[in-house]
């Protein structure tokens, strides 16, 4: 009998189940999780979101990898809260060109309360265009919390980012506690939760496995699990990691997808520094949502023109 065969097949999982996962050969890794994205997911249809930063630079954190943080020198321009007719436009445009969810972005610790209505009127104005909503805006209280959530806010994402072992070798101004904090606020709230990490920050790959495993184990799982390959930015302490390998990020891609077959596993920031076969890869491996435009936050991403020459040669559907 193949050794995946003793692989339970729920959550909770153990970390022998996602380390016996991990260690499957190639192709047996993969024919599994496209068994289990198949019985949930069209495998040929892939979610389109599009991001807009609405509060740029200046954030007080100090996230390892992250071109926002005053603590590093990044060359990074702050800017103020966006108004919400920017933001609506901006909006108006990614539907246009495809996005069926907008997410926005603010690079905070977390949100002043004077913000809140400014921020719930976001919300309620990208919505009734018709677009799924999802902010990132940091730590939230309770009542912030309920506030997005009365607003209509449909999804908030805060990533734990990588294993609690590796966690505080990347960031020092909140702890792994304090983001599962947020992240029960967000669950308790109603609104759906996206929270996945990063990759390629020096971890091994014991902690991808942690990672993975505190995601696949939070209950429910979340249901939008972002997985980003970093982007090196110059003047952080990141900024020189290996990068990982196309064949290891897909062979995370695939775990994910099994430990978490109902979620949608987001190939993240990193498709601007990868190749169409390793992209490829991923969508077999199970990744089923992306960020569509030529920006991230602060970064790149592969423009219109060159997703959907890669889409046609794979005959992915943008949903
Ligand atoms: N400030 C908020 C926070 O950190 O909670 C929200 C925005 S923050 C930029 C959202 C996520 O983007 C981070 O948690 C991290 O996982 C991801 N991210 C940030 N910089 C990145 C980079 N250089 N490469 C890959 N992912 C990155
Ligand atoms: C997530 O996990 N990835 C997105 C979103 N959540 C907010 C952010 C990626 C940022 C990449 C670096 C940048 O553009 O600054
Ligand atoms: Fe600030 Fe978010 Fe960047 Fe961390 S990831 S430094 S919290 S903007």
């Amino acid at each position: 009998m193949p050794k995946d065969e003793n692989v339970l097949r729920a959550a909770p999982w153990l970390r022998a189940d996602v380390e016996t996962l991990m260690a499957l050969p190639f192709a047996a890794l993969i024919f599994r999780a496209q068994k289990v994205h198949r019985e949930h997911f069209n495998p040929s249809d892939v979610q389109a979101s599009r991001l807009l930063s609405i509060k740029t630079g200046g954030c007080p954190e100090d996230c390892g990898y992250c071109s926002q943080s005053t603590k590093f020198d990044t060359g990074l321009k702050a800017s103020k809260l966006l108004d919400t007719e920017t933001v609506l436009a901006e909006a108006q445009r990614a539907k246009s060109e495809g996005a069926s969810r907008f997410c926005m972005g603010a690079a905070w610790r977390g949100p002043k309360d004077r913000d809140m209505n400014a921020l719930c009127d976001m919300v309620g104005e990208v919505k009734a265009l018709g677009l799924e909503t999802c902010m990132t805006l940091g730590m939230l209280s309770d009542e912030q919390a309920l506030q997005l959530s009365a607003a209509g806010l449909d999804y908030y994402n805060h990533n734990i980012d990588t294993s609690p072992e590796y966690y505080d070798k990347v960031i020092s101004t909140r702890t792994f506690e304090d983001r599962i904090a947020t992240l029960e606020r967000v669950r308790g709230s109603g609104m759906k939760v996206c929270c996945g990490g990063i990759v390629g920050m020096g971890e091994e790959v014991k902690d991808r496995i942690g990672f993975l495993l505190a995601l696949a184990n939070m209950s429910p799982p979340p249901e939008s699990v972002p997985i980003n390959s970093l982007m090196p930015i110059d003047g952080t302490p990141l900024g020189h990691s290996e990068p990982i390998s196309a064949i290891e990020f897909a062979r995370l891609i695939a775990v994910a997808r099994i430990l978490m077959p109902t979620s949608y596993v987001r190939l993240s920031a990193g498709r601007e520094n990868m190749s169409d076969e390793a992209q490829a890869l991923c969508f077999l491996a199970g990744a089923n949502s992306i960020f569509v435009g030529d920006e991230l936050l602060t970064t790149n991403n592969p423009g219109r023109d060159k997703d959907a020459a890669l889409f046609e040669r794979l005959g992915v559907r943008l949903v």
